[in-house]
């Protein structure tokens, strides 16, 4: 009996339900057949606690502590279970290609043997008794895979950079930071499976010769930091982290630091500076973190979802994750699918599946409504308006939308939606999350917010929105960093689909 322990099905009590099943358990004498598994996020978040009874592959949503023993009383061949059932042939859940995700809410996180069972740790034993460094540099540059961080840049080049730096002292570095708003992928894959990340890392850090890594996981993620503790501490004992691994020569030890929950820290160069305990300004770039990072060493830095896909393109093959996707965008992405749609939750998705897909027949559409926008991407991306749901999900196809993949936040709005209110929300996000070093990105964001309220308010002119228009301009094109670069782009993306909803605001005259 697996019983969801991560933090969306912990907020709604899976963890008094995992209790009650467990005493169910014993009451009922069963505790020879059934085992209760507190496992990772098994995705379908906004209809839990979740409760799978495997082999039987029978879902329960919704469950609360009373239906607990309703569940195990069932099993053991009684009544029906009073918690609702749910539909694991639904497109929700059959539509998805699990690669990030294949042992997410099927092992217990805080077991490193269950992950070893799954075939953990496989790859990073291939790698270092079968592949050179360069051999899984190249491997990597073969698949494909591209940066989930958001910005989408090739993964194995940014290896071959690394790899390529004169040897001596380099670092890997995970990026947990994500801190946009409605994006909760890289929380469910540390929450959920935190070896999985380890492995990456570790096999990263042997294709580029670095032997020290850090994890940065931001502090509102209290779950997650346990769970890689405890994951750090397992792998450790089992000679998987620290010295002379395998029993080979290759050494690499991970510590985790934790981010006080600043969006600007996720930023590289930030991020670095953070680390090294200064304050999490970015800096201009180059030289990138590649060529000189963490105490101006060579550092390679990915995103969580970018090193949970490495273990498994280690043992498919790149090839066979060539395969998948479209032809620049390769494999699957993770989506944090949230709004007004009617099924919420976290699904994982061949690239190149369209929007329409995702939203109406993975997300069951709006309820008794009808789509009027779908916003990718977080504060730096854009509102895709519906008739363009067409769109196939890749880096290009949304960027030509004029919003972007980001690292994979997906609200859905529906005709109740005010554009321009949803563009003033990002723009007071960003107003709140600059860093102040630049000025552009310092002043504009307050000057963009205060427009976008007159707007609001009523009291701005056609004038007004020109010099809006003209100060997301300057923003974008004169920060210094992706954070005011991007933070116009849900004003420009609303003003692109939605003037119309702009001008009926504006008072006459100049
Ligand atoms: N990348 C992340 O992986 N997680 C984040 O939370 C994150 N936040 C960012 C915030 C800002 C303001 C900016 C400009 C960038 C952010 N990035 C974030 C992107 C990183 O700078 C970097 O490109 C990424 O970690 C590289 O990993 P990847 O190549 O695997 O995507």
């Amino acid at each position: 009996v697996h019983c969801c322990t991560s933090t969306g099905c912990r907020a709604a009590n899976s963890m008094g339900v995992k209790k009650n099943l467990e005493t169910a358990v014993k009451q009922h004498g069963m505790s020879d057949r059934v085992q209760v598994v507190g496992v990772g996020c098994m995705g379908f978040c906004g209809n839990g606690p979740l409760v799978e009874i495997v082999p039987q592959d029978k879902l329960y949503e919704q469950v609360t502590p009373n239906d607990s023993e309703s569940i195990i009383n069932a099993l053991n061949g009684g009544g029906i279970p009073t918690a609702p059932e749910g539909d694991l042939k639904h497109p929700f859940f059959a539509r998805q290609v699990r690669i990030v995700r294949e042992t997410s809410g099927k092992i217990d996180p805080e077991k490193i043997e269950e992950y070893i069972a799954a075939g953990g740790y496989q790859s990073l034993y291939k790698v270092i008794h079968d592949f050179t460094p360069q051999q899984v540099v190249e491997e990597i540059t073969k698949s494909g895979l591209r940066g989930r961080g958001g910005a989408g840049y090739p993964t194995g080049l940014k290896w071959a950079t690394v790899a390529k730096m004169p040897p001596g002292q380099k670092y890997v570095v995970c990026n947990g930071d994500e801190g946009d708003p409605g994006a909760f992928m890289d929380r469910s894959v540390l929450e959920s499976d935190p070896h999985r990340v380890l492995e990456g890392m570790a096999i990263a850090a042997y294709a580029v010769g670095a032997s020290e890594g850090y994890i940065y996981v931001r502090a509102e993620y209290p779950l997650a930091i346990e769970r890689l503790e405890t994951a750090i501490k397992q792998a450790k004992k089992y000679g998987i982290l620290g010295s002379q691994i395998f029993e080979s020569n290759f050494d690499f030890k991970v510590s985790i630091r934790i981010g006080a929950g600043a969006f600007v820290c996720g930023e590289e160069t930030a991020l670095i500076a953070s680390i090294e305990g200064g304050r999490g300004n970015p800096r201009p770039r180059p030289p990138y973190p590649a060529q000189s990072g963490l105490w101006d060493c060579p550092t390679l830095i990915n995103n969580v979802e970018s090193f949970a896909n490495i273990a498994a393109i280690i043992r498919e093959g790149a090839e066979w994750y060539a395969s998948i996707g479209t032809e620049k965008s390769k494999g699957t992405k993770i989506f944090a699918l949230t709004g007004k749609v009617k099924n919420n939750g976290l699904i994982e998705v061949p690239m190149g599946i369209t929007l329409r897909e995702i939203v109406e027949e993975m997300g069951g559409g709006i309820p008794g409504g009808e789509v009027k926008a779908v916003q990718t991407g977080g504060p730096s991306g854009g509102c895709i308006p519906a008739s363009l749901l067409d769109t196939p999900v890749d880096y290009e196809s949304l960027a030509k939308v004029g919003s972007m993949m980001g690292s994979g936040g997906m609200v859905v709005m529906d005709k109740d939606t005010s554009m321009v209110e949803v563009a003033r929300f990002y723009m007071e996000f960003c107003r709140g999350e600059t860093c102040g070093k630049c000025i552009p990105c310092r002043a504009g964001t307050v000057q963009m917010y205060q427009a976008l309220t007159k707007i609001i308010n009523g009291e701005a002119t056609e004038l007004d929105l020109v010099k809006l228009e003209e100060l997301c301009d300057m923003v974008k094109f004169t920060s210094l960093c992706g954070l005011g670069q991007s933070a116009p782009n849900p004003v420009l993306s609303t003003l692109r689909y939605f003037r119309e909803e702009y001008l009926a605001l504006l008072k006459q005259g100049v």
